[in-house]
């Protein structure tokens, strides 16, 4: 058995989860932040039989879009002491990120 862990941007993760549940996989949905944007994402849960994983990547990738997104970072400024100045970069966000882990234990009790 198999654990997806996948993390979609917050607006896609109902459709995701719907048509994984239309599939027949159940899901689990956690409420995440990114660390560099700092900004709520979703962690979807899904427990597979190995053969099963490539179906359920699919579908996360079918529904889930890439976004621009631009953030402000800031950066020292020379000869300011102690200044900083604010600049804008644009970062790419998603689709999704999946990570397959090997489950070596499963159990409904
Ligand atoms: P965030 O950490 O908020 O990252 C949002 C987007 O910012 C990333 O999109 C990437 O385009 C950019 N980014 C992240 N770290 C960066 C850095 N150090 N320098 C420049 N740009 C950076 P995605 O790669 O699509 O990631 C979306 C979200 O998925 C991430 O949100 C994070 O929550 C998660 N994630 C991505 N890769 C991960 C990994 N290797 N381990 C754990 N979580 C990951």
């Amino acid at each position: 058995m198999k654990l997806v862990f996948a993390i979609v941007h917050s607006e896609d993760s109902q459709k995701v989860m719907d048509k994984l549940n239309k599939s027949g996989f159940s899901v689990t949905k956690l409420s995440s932040t990114g660390g560099f944007l700092k900004a709520g994402n979703t962690t979807l849960i899904t427990g597979v039989e190995e053969d099963m994983v490539d179906k359920v990547i699919s579908i996360i990738e079918k529904e889930s879009k890439s976004r621009k997104q631009v953030v402000n970072t800031s950066t020292p400024t020379t000869g300011l002491e102690g200044m900083l100045m604010a600049f804008p970069i644009e970062v790419v966000v998603g689709g999704a990120t999946i990570f397959v882990l090997n489950v070596d234990r499963f159990e409904k009790v």
